[in-house]
């Protein structure tokens, strides 16, 4: 199943962290189809921390919703993540935005992302690789609806990438 995955980190060295965990997703046998440049982003919700680098990843994986947040949680912790306040600093973060079309409800998971279309942090790396993909809830291109987030916080591109990583 194709996803759109969210990295995030606001401690250390930012983009080695994005690196390590493009590195154990594919370890993990999951293929980076495109990659988003990254952008360095200013808090949003947890205010008094350090800018984050973030970026987006179209991925292709043999896992379900479920199985796919399992290894993420496995990979968060392997590069030691630990418990901070909710929404606060970590050397990285790592979030499911879409998986395909579906529509993912329970208690560990929901998808699409409740707040992805409120958050630049993530609309606009997600629109730079994926302008036409339909929010499956919205009914809007990402394009559209990176117009539209609300979000004053800014966003700015640290570094050019090729986008195609990998054909699948
Ligand atoms: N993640 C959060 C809270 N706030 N702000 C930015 N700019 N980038 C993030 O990745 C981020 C955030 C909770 O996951
Ligand atoms: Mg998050
Ligand atoms: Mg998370």
């Amino acid at each position: 199943m194709r996803y759109y995955l969210s990295l995030g980190s606001n401690l250390g060295q930012r983009a080695r962290h994005l690196a390590q965990a493009r590195s154990l997703l594919q370890k993990a046998g999951v293929i980076i189809v495109r990659q988003s440049s990254i952008y360095e982003t200013e808090p949003v919700d947890y205010l008094d921390q350090p800018w984050f680098y973030n970026q987006v990843l179209e991925v292709e994986a043999a896992r379900s919703p479920m199985a796919l947040l399992h290894l993420v949680k496995e990979i968060e912790l392997r590069m030691k993540r630990r418990p901070s306040v909710d929404k606060g600093p970590r050397v990285i973060d790592i979030d499911i935005l879409l998986a395909g079309k579906n529509v993912v409800q329970t208690n560990r998971l929901v998808v699409p992302h409740p707040r992805m279309s409120f958050r630049n942090f993530v609309m606009v790396p997600l629109a730079e690789i994926a302008p036409d993909f339909i929010h499956p809830l919205f009914h809007l291109p990402v394009s559209v609806l990176a117009r539209m987030t609300g979000d004053s916080s800014a966003v700015r591109k640290v570094g050019e990438v090729h986008h195609q990583v990998q054909a699948v």
